[in-house]
């Protein structure tokens, strides 16, 4: 933990590790109230480092990103590569992976997934993705406070607000939707809501 935390202190902006931090124990309070083990904390120590780890290539330059995919046979869309930024989810599990030795299966699928999410998340992943958007220092979005709300009373409409949160966003700013957002809010969507 100590490394992991040295690490991201070098190569994360100040507020970046400050949102990585609030993500981590986010995230634990959350693998509190959700632990599916019936004894023990393995869940929540999942969840705080997969919270520390989820942006740790989020600073790093777009080049470099597209490097490690292509140099690790990392696959990645055209959409991807036209928005490198999204690639710091898949590129962050591959350095937790060799970086910190980091073998556990769905740890590194939340990292993989955190931006994006897609159909049919682990808890583990939900949490993630989830920890992302209500962590404390994170700044104001419409609906937050019912959010944060919702994580801790129902993690699928937590999703779902989340992710029909998001796409309102991208479409009001014009930005171009990659189509697993879509795909996941397809996902997620009920009809009660
Ligand atoms: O890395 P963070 O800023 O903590 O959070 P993140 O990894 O969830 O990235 C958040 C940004 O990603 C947010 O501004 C919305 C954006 N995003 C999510 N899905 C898509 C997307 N951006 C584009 N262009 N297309 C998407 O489908
Ligand atoms: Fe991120
Ligand atoms: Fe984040």
């Amino acid at each position: 933990m100590k490394k992991i935390k040295k690490y991201l202190k070098k190569h994360l902006t100040k507020e970046r590790y400050q949102h990585t931090l609030g993500v981590a124990y986010t995230a634990t309070a959350m693998a509190m109230k959700y632990n599916p083990d019936t004894s023990g904390s393995g869940f929540m120590r999942k969840a705080e480092l997969a919270g520390l780890l989820h942006d740790c290539a989020k600073c790093m330059d777009n080049e470099k990103k597209l490097r490690i995919c292509d140099e690790n046979d990392i696959s990645y869309s055209r959409f991807e590569s036209e928005h490198p930024y999204l690639l710091h989810g898949k590129v962050g599990a591959y350095i937790a992976r060799t970086k910190f030795e980091i073998n556990d299966e769905d740890i590194l699928q939340a990292i993989t997934w955190h931006t994006t999410g897609r159909p049919d998340m682990s808890l583990l992943e939900k949490i993630i993705f989830i920890a992302d958007y209500i962590e404390p220092s994170r700044k104001p979005v419409p609906e937050l406070d019912l959010i944060r709300k919702l994580a801790f009373e129902d993690i699928d409409k937590a999703m779902e607000k989340i992710l029909s949160n998001t796409l309102k966003y991208l479409e009001v700013k014009g930005s171009p939707i990659d189509t697993m957002t879509q795909t996941t809010y397809q996902c997620y969507k009920s009809t009660d809501l």
